[in-house]
């Protein structure tokens, strides 16, 4: 595999795709370089979201293309927002981590969990999928300013930092997105 399309509009995600992809050896671009349309995210599940992606992005320029689909899930929202996070923000997450942050202290429930969905399309038509989570918790408050999206009110399981603070030499060795990625590294290898 020479030349692959990161199936994203998200520059935050592609920043981490660009670094844990680079030392694989094959030309990377994105989907919002090539201009290709973003599709309907209409299924209800990661995987369905990031196959949808995937497929669209091969098809669209004839070239393998890596989806990801991805979100927070907190226990004190019964798993929401889930797969609907970036819906559930609206671009607008210093509002979300209210709402978050208050569900968590009124059920006095704080466990939270990243997925990513990670699909890779060839522009034949075949994918193969992988999921990468991580554990944690809701910060009592957002803290930090790397990263992106919920970053500053996800402490993963064995640090006392957000994701924003610990920045991506932790984060891109412990990530959701990490997993997902090391096992289609594992594949792709193989
Ligand atoms: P693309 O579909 O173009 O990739 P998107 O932002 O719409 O971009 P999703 O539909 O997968 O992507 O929504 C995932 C949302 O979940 C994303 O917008 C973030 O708010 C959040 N999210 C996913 N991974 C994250 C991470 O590593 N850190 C913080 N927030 C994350």
């Amino acid at each position: 595999m020479k030349q692959l399309v990161i199936a994203t509009h998200n520059p935050g995600k592609l920043r981490e795709f660009l670094s844990l992809l680079a030392p694989q050896g094959f030309g990377v671009t994105s989907s919002g370089e090539l201009g290709l349309p973003e599709p309907d995210e209409a299924a209800d599940t990661f995987p369905g979201n990031a196959r949808i992606k995937a497929l669209a992005a091969a098809q669209a320029s004839g070239l393998p293309a890596l989806a990801d689909d991805s979100g927070l899930s907190v226990a004190a929202l019964g798993g929401g927002p889930g797969v609907f996070s970036a819906r559930y923000a609206a671009g607008d997450y210093p509002s979300a981590f209210a709402r978050i942050i208050e569900a968590a202290r009124g059920a006095d429930d704080w466990r939270a969990w990243f997925t990513c969905a990670l699909c890779l399309a060839r522009p034949d038509g075949s994918t193969a999928t992988y999921i990468g989570q991580a554990y944690g918790r809701i910060a009592p408050a957002p803290h930090g300013a790397g990263g992106f999206g919920y970053d500053p009110v996800f402490i993963p399981d064995g640090y006392e930092q957000s994701y924003a603070e610990l920045g991506p030499a932790v984060k891109d060795k412990i990530s959701h997105r990490a997993q997902a990625i090391a096992q289609l590294k594992a594949v792709l290898k193989g």
